[in-house]
C-alpha cells in the first residue's frame, strides 16, 4: 500500500482498499493482508500530547463506521482479510489504546483480533530527530498474547511489524497451529536510534519473514505500508513467502499494488514431520532463559 498522508481522509483510504481487495478477487485471491495502521498516516512518527490530538487516529467499533464499506464488499466477495488499525476501546470505565490487527472470515464474521506486543521505539520524544517512533507513549502492550485461528482455509495467526524480528512470536503461533502468518508493517528506511545502511532495513525485514517461515514451516503473508508519507519514506517489500523460506512474490513499487500467490498450505507439511517436527526434536528443558527476565 502506497502513503497515507496526514490530509488524506479515512473515505479516501478505504477506497483504495476497496479497491486493492477488488483486485485481488478478480486473481481469484480469498485471503488478502492489508498493512499495520492501514486506515491513516504512520501516526507514531509525530509527537502529540493530549489524546484529543491523537484520538483521531483511532477507531472505535468494530466494525468501525470508516470500516463499513471494506467489510461490506468483502464479505459480498466473499473474501477474509486482516486489517491492521489502532484500536480505542472503554471497559469498566478505562480507556485503552492498542495497535491491533483483525482477522475476517470471508462469510464477514470476525474470527479474532491481535494487540501488537512488541512496541518499538520511545514514550517520550528523542527530540532533535526529523521524525520520532513513538508507539509506547500511545499504545499499551498488547493483551491477547499471540492466539491462531481456525478458518476455512486453515489456522492462521496474526502480528504486526515489529513482531516479525522476533522469533518467539512466530513459534508461539506454530507451536497453537499457525500454518500462515499474517503481518502489516510500516518501517521508516531510516533508523533513528543508530545509523544504519538503508540497504539493511531491508535485509533485516527479509530476514526476519522468510526464516520465519522456513523454520516454523508456515506461509507468510507481509504487507507494508511505503513509499513517502507528507515526506517521511518507507520500505516497501510486501510479499508472501513460502514455508520453504522462498520468496515467490514480491511488491515491486511503492504505490497501492496487489500481489498475489497460490498457496498450497500443504507445502510446509514434510517441513513441519521433519527438521522442525517440533514434537519429536525440541529441547525445552534447554530453553529456560527465554521466560526468564
Ligand atoms: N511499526 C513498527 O513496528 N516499525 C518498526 C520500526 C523500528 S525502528 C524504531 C519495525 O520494526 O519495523
Amino acid at each position: 500500500m502506497g502513503p497515507v498522508h496526514l490530509a488524506d481522509t479515512r473515505q479516501q483510504v478505504v477506497s483504495r482498499l476497496i479497491e486493492m481487495l477488488r483486485e485481488a478477487h478478480a486473481r481469484g485471491a480469498g485471503w488478502v493482508t492489508f498493512p499495520e495502521l492501514a486506515l491513516t498516516t504512520f501516526f507514531p512518527r509525530y509527537v502529540y500530547d493530549s489524546p484529543e490530538e491523537y484520538d483521531v487516529f483511532f477507531e472505535t467499533g468494530l466494525p468501525s463506521p470508516a470500516m463499513v464499506p471494506l467489510f461490506e464488499t468483502a464479505k459480498d466477495l466473499g473474501v477474509g482479510f486482516y486489517l491492521g488499525y489502532a484500536e480505542k476501546i472503554t471497559e469498566d470505565g478505562v480507556t485503552h489504546r492498542f495497535n491491533t490487527s483483525v482477522l475476517v472470515g470471508p462469510d464477514g464474521s470476525i474470527l479474532g483480533k491481535y494487540r501488537k506486543i512488541h512496541l518499538p521505539g520511545t514514550k517520550d520524544p528523542i527530540g532533535d530527530l526529523e521524525f520520532e517512533h513513538l508507539e509506547k507513549r500511545y499504545f499499551e502492550v498488547g493483551d491477547l498474547g499471540f492466539p491462531t485461528f481456525a478458518t476455512p482455509s486453515g489456522r492462521f495467526g496474526m502480528c504486526i511489524c515489529n513482531d516479525r524480528r522476533w522469533p518467539e512470536t512466530f513459534r508461539v503461533m506454530a507451536l497453537r497451529g499457525a500454518e500462515v502468518f499474517m503481518l502489516g508493517y510500516n518501517t521508516p528506511t531510516r533508523n533513528i536510534h543508530h545509523p544504519e545502511p538503508a540497504h539493511l532495513r531491508d535485509f533485516h525485514n527479509r530476514l526476519s519473514l522468510e526464516s520465519a517461515a522456513y523454520q516454523n514451516g508456515a506461509w507468510v503473508m507481509a504487507a507494508a505500508k511505503c513509499g513517502a508519507e507528507d515526506g517521511f519514506a518507507m520500505i516497501g517489500g510486501s510479499a508472501i513467502i513460502a514455508p520453504t523460506g522462498e520468496t515467490v512474490a514480491r511488491a515491486a513499487s511503492e504505490d497501492d499494488e496487489v500481489i498475489t500467490h497460490n498457496c498450497d498450505l500443504d507445502f510446509g507439511a514434510y517441513i513441519r514431520r521433519s527438521v522442525f517436527d517440533f514434537a519429536r526434536h525440541r529441547r525445552i528443558e534447554h530453553y529456560g532463559p527465554i521466560t526468564e527476565q
